[in-house]
């Protein structure tokens, strides 16, 4: 009879929020936080701009091309897709990854255009059967504290009413592996906090987390 034990392995943690809370300099503190503490950790990103449909994404995302909204929302599905190997091979082998966006930015982002036939139910699809994160660390920030911070960049989605939109569709996704982070905090109080609830949950996979599918 197969074993049911639960078996050691990496935690699987995502960061989410809108553009500009921060998540892309809390992910890298807290990857080499884990690593000083003797932790396997890695520093993953979604979309990985790296790959072949990841140069598509980046050619969209800077308005070098334009692509239909459905299928280039099937874009960022693939390229969480043609990682799924490598990122289930890393957890199985004890490395925690710590993973810049994931699917929920990909639900919130095409979503929030409101586009006939691309609701959220439409959006989540393709990403069924991608592994589920064991927590999502949500960095919340209005978009008047994002503003402050120097405005948005110039990329696409980087607009106010947009990012607005996008926020509501997180909302509605909120589920019990979230952590809702204050991200108008300075960076060291929300390191902090991360800190204390990464270890948690590194602590549960080590002793045995649910299998990772
Ligand atoms: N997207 C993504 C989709 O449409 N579908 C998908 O499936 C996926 C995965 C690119 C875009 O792609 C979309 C969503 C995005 O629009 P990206 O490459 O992750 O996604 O976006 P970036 O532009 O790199 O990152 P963000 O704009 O989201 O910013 P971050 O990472 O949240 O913020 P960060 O850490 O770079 O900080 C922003 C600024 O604020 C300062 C920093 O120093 C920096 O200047 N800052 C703070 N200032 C004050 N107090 C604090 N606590 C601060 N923390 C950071
Ligand atoms: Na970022």
């Amino acid at each position: 009879m197969a074993s049911t034990q639960p078996q050691p392995r990496g935690a699987f943690i995502v960061f989410e929020g809108a553009d500009r809370a921060g998540k892309s300099t809390q992910c890298q503190m807290l990857v080499e936080h884990l690593q000083a503490a003797g932790v396997a950790a890695e520093l993953w990103r979604f979309p990985d701009r790296t790959t072949a449909i990841g140069k598509m994404i980046n050619s969209y995302l800077t308005s070098q091309a334009d692509i239909d909204d459905a299928a280039v929302h099937l874009l960022f599905s693939a390229n969480r897709w043609e990682k799924r190997e490598e990122l289930l091979r890393k957890l199985r082998a004890g490395t925690t990854l710590v993973v810049d966006r994931y699917a929920y930015s990909g639900v919130a982002f095409t979503a929030a255009k409101g586009a006939p036939g691309l609701d959220r139910a439409w959006c989540m699809s393709p990403d069924e059967g991608l592994p589920a994160p064991d927590a999502v660390f949500f960095l919340s920030l209005t978009v008047e504290q994002a503003a402050a911070r120097g405005g948005y960049g110039e990329e696409r989605y980087e607009k106010a009413d947009f990012q607005r939109k996008v926020l509501e569709q997180f909302q509605a996704m909120r589920g019990s592996s979230w952590r809702v982070i204050d991200a108008s905090q300075s960076i060291e109080d929300i390191q902090q906090q991360l800190r204390e609830q990464a270890a948690a949950v590194v602590a549960r996979c080590q002793r045995g987390g649910e299998p990772i599918k």
